[in-house]
């Protein structure tokens, strides 16, 4: 059984296996929760990205969580909202099931994402968080090791987003 919750306050404090970096095809690092991250886990954190020859959108890439709590971070870099049509449903729906398969192959039982492109990437909340929900929902009916999910939100309106989704129907 995997538990899904969501949460106000900072991903980087999070001690949880892995923490989730909404990251941009760089892999060096950036603003939003991309800069907070490496803020904390420190330069070790670039050096190793920099090794990974960067990330498509909708792809996820592990690292070692260095100065952070939590000992590791999966980066994923999320659709830049245009209107839509341009894919950026499909593309953020795979930042999360790529995101929890590198889990599960890695052994990572608890992990927290933030809320992927819905800052700098301008993509509408209530669609960005039904779409981060709804396949997170549906990965924890597969077959997966992972025993926690959590999403923190960095804003109490984002959390009632999160908050109403996910609440049981009934
Ligand atoms: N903990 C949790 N959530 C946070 C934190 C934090 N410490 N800081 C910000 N957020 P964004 P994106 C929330 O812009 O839209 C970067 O420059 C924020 O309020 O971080 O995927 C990258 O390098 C929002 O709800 O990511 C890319 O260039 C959410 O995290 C670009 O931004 C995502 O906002 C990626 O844009």
């Amino acid at each position: 059984m995997t538990r899904i919750e969501a949460r106000q306050g900072d991903i980087t404090t999070e001690k949880l296996d892995a923490i989730v970096n909404a990251a941009n095809p760089t892999l060096l690092g950036g603003g939003g929760v991309d800069g907070a991250i490496h803020r904390v886990a420190g330069p070790q954190l670039r050096a190793e990205c920099a090794t990974l020859g960067g990330c498509r959108a909708g792809e996820a890439r592990l690292t070692q969580g260095y100065r952070l709590p939590a000992p590791h971070v999966i980066h994923t870099v999320g659709p830049v909202w245009s209107g839509g049509t341009k894919g950026e449903p499909d593309l953020l729906r795979r930042c999360y099931v790529n995101a929890l398969d590198l889990a599960d192959h890695h052994g990572i039982r608890h992990l927290a994402f933030p809320s992927i492109s819905t800052g700098a990437y301008g993509y509408p909340i209530d669609q960005a968080a039904r779409i981060a929900t709804g396949t997170v929902r549906a990965y924890a009916e597969g077959e997966t090791e992972i025993e926690l999910v959590r999403f923190v939100c960095f804003s109490a309106e984002d959390l009632a987003v999160y908050q109403a989704l996910l609440k049981p129907p009934g």
